[in-house]
């Protein structure tokens, strides 16, 4: 059977997503890097995989997929009898599901923004642009306080188990540790400690290890 191909940069925190999912179900791939500073996932034939010319975009067999938490979904879906069980049955599934899109449409706008400005921007040699910090710390420290206390209740942010609504935060939970934005993960001690256990599981710590070798 051929093995499944992931496309992508390195620097991609996409990218970095369906590496966790892969690596928690303990799975084989091949990573095929995508030139982005030459422009390559503009131009064919990476746009056939991916239309919108972002990374990542997967293939396995005849099936091509883009969009990082569509793939992390298949991939759980597939292979649900490898590895880490990252989706769980029925009622409990539908909770695991709100807060996917909690991260993808409240957190992740916010997160990401802060990500370019202090992570990204400095390491391309550019300034952070403080008013667009400070207000996206602002709106994102909200967000965090719904997480605080959800957290409070349930050990993981879709239930009593690590789920991908967890690993779909993986990415850019731990590029803000990387910056001055962690005082908003650190102020919160439920959010803390779930950020210091997500970020420890040895999945996490392959895709840490991919990016340095890559
Ligand atoms: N929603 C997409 C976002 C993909 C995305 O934004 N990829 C970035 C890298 S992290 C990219 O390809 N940027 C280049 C561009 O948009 O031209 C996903 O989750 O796969």
């Amino acid at each position: 059977m051929a093995v499944m191909k992931l496309y992508g940069s390195p620097l991609s925190s996409a990218v970095w997503r369906v590496l966790a999912s892969l690596y928690e179900k303990g799975l084989d791939f091949e990573f095929i890097p995508v030139d982005m500073k030459s422009g390559e996932h503009k131009k064919e034939p990476y746009l056939s995989l991916n239309p919108f010319g972002q990374v990542p975009a997967f293939v396995d067999g005849d099936l091509k997929l883009f969009e990082s938490r569509a793939i992390t979904q298949y991939i759980s879906h597939e292979y649900a009898d490898k590895g880490t069980p990252l989706v769980v049955p029925g009622k409990q599934m539908a909770i695991v599901s709100v807060w996917m899109e909690v991260e993808a449409h409240q957190y992740d706008p916010l997160a990401g923004k802060l990500a370019w400005e202090l992570g990204y921007k400095p390491h391309f040699g550019m300034q952070p642009d403080n008013a667009v910090v400070e207000e996206n710390e602002g709106k994102l420290g909200k967000v965090l306080d719904v997480y605080e206390a959800r957290l409070s209740q349930s050990k993981y942010i879709g239930g009593d188990t690590f789920t991908l609504a967890d690993l779909h935060h993986l990415p850019t939970l731990s590029f803000l540790m990387d910056t001055p934005a962690k005082k908003l993960i650190e102020s919160r001690p439920k959010v803390s400690a779930w950020v210091a256990d997500i970020t420890s599981r040895p999945a996490w710590c392959k895709v840490v290890e991919f990016r340095k070798q890559h």
